[in-house]
């Protein structure tokens, strides 16, 4: 039995030295060191054996049993380290490549100017404040003198939320001049107020228009606010934002809730007047309209229009961002495309 122990020994020896994978490693577990082995069965066998040899035996035996252990467990340490290092030098890592930059959030191109809009009106003593997206028919239309019905409904193409048409009909609102009429039905004059936010029209889409756009809303009451005030107020804010070699054209609109209503118009980036497909070749890019407030408007919100008067204006915060910054069509904005915003 001394000489098969030997043997055994000897042969396990040499298989575990070839053994070149996890899964022959396995094998050779199972037949030198499983439950059927030849040594288990070898170690069984000792009870059977006079007790002089089977403390000679049995010594030999389990000196044997753990010799082959303690080299499994390195070969097994050791097969695993090789593993580690194929696969590292499968995947080829360079450590000296240079690390991929870490990207940094900025504001969005509108954002920025927003915050520059509102800062020019804040040197000039404006409040900001904001109002809901979603409006009544009422502040929308109605308080503005767009009663149902009125023709002017259709220059705001308007995306409903309930489909029965009352003053109380929910929508996204098309302008940010409802909140005029919050305002003043609120507070009463003096008032200076700017209002930034997002408005929605149901309109098809081009380089200068889109369904959904923000604005930046102005109300001026007092008891002696004149036509001067307003263009006075515009031509400092064109000043503030677009330096002072812009040209900047103010003419006559129509507005049901303003009279006289006006318009203000920014020589196009693009062509510098010339005509392009930005400014339809026109040589001038609508930024905001405006005018002096209705006196109706005035006295639906409780405002006496014999002793106060006010102005108002709504501008188009896309189209002095595409002026601003030389943007050939304002749906750059919203495409999610990073090699766009990336310049901002
Ligand atoms: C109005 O929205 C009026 N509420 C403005 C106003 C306020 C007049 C107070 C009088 C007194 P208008 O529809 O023209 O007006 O829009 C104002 C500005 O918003 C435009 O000059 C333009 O710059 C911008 N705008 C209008 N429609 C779009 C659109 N579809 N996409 C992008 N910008 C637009």
């Amino acid at each position: 039995m001394l000489n098969e122990l030997e043997r055994l020994e000897t042969a396990a020896r040499e298989e575990l030295g070839s053994a070149g994978s996890a899964a022959e490693l396995e094998t050779w577990r199972v037949r030198y060191l499983g439950k059927k082995s030849v040594l288990t069965g070898a170690l069984r066998s000792l009870a059977a054996l006079p007790a002089e040899e089977r403390k000679t035996l049995g010594a030999r035996a389990n000196a044997v049993k753990m010799d082959l252990q303690t080299r499994y467990a390195e070969k097994q340490e050791s097969l695993s380290l090789d593993s580690i290092d194929q696969s590292l030098g499968r995947a080829a890592l360079d450590v000296t490549l240079p690390g991929r930059p870490a990207l940094y959030g900025r504001l969005h191109p509108i954002t920025q100017v927003f915050h520059e809009i509102c800062a020019v009106f804040s040197h000039m003593g404006f409040q900001v404040i904001e109002g809901p997206e979603v409006e009544r028919d009422y502040y929308n239309f109605e308080a503005l003198n767009i009663p149902q019905d009125h023709p002017a409904r259709d220059m705001f193409a308007t995306l409903w939320i309930d489909t029965a048409q009352s003053r109380d009909s929910r929508l996204l609102r098309t302008h940010t001049s409802p909140m005029q009429v919050r305002l003043m039905e609120k507070q009463k004059p003096p008032l200076r107020f700017i209002v930034p936010g997002r408005t929605y029209r149901y309109e098809a889409t081009d380089a200068t228009h889109d369904w959904m756009f923000h604005q930046v809303e102005g109300l001026a009451v007092d008891s002696d606010i004149t036509l001067r005030d307003l263009k006075e107020t515009l031509f400092e804010f064109c000043r503030g934002i677009f330096g002072r070699d812009t040209g900047v054209r103010f003419r006559c609109d129509y507005f049901p809730f303003v009279e006289p209503g006006g318009e203000v118009s920014i020589e196009c980036v693009q062509c510098k007047g010339a005509g392009c497909r930005l400014c339809k070749g026109s040589g001038w890019l609508e930024i905001l309209g405006c005018g002096m407030v209705y006196p109706n408007v005035l006295s639906g919100c409780g405002i006496d229009p014999t002793v106060y008067s006010g102005f108002a204006f709504g501008m188009g915060v896309e189209r002095i961002t595409i002026l601003r910054h030389g943007v050939d069509d304002i749906r750059h904005f919203y495409s999610g495309d990073f090699r766009f915003l990336r310049q901002f």
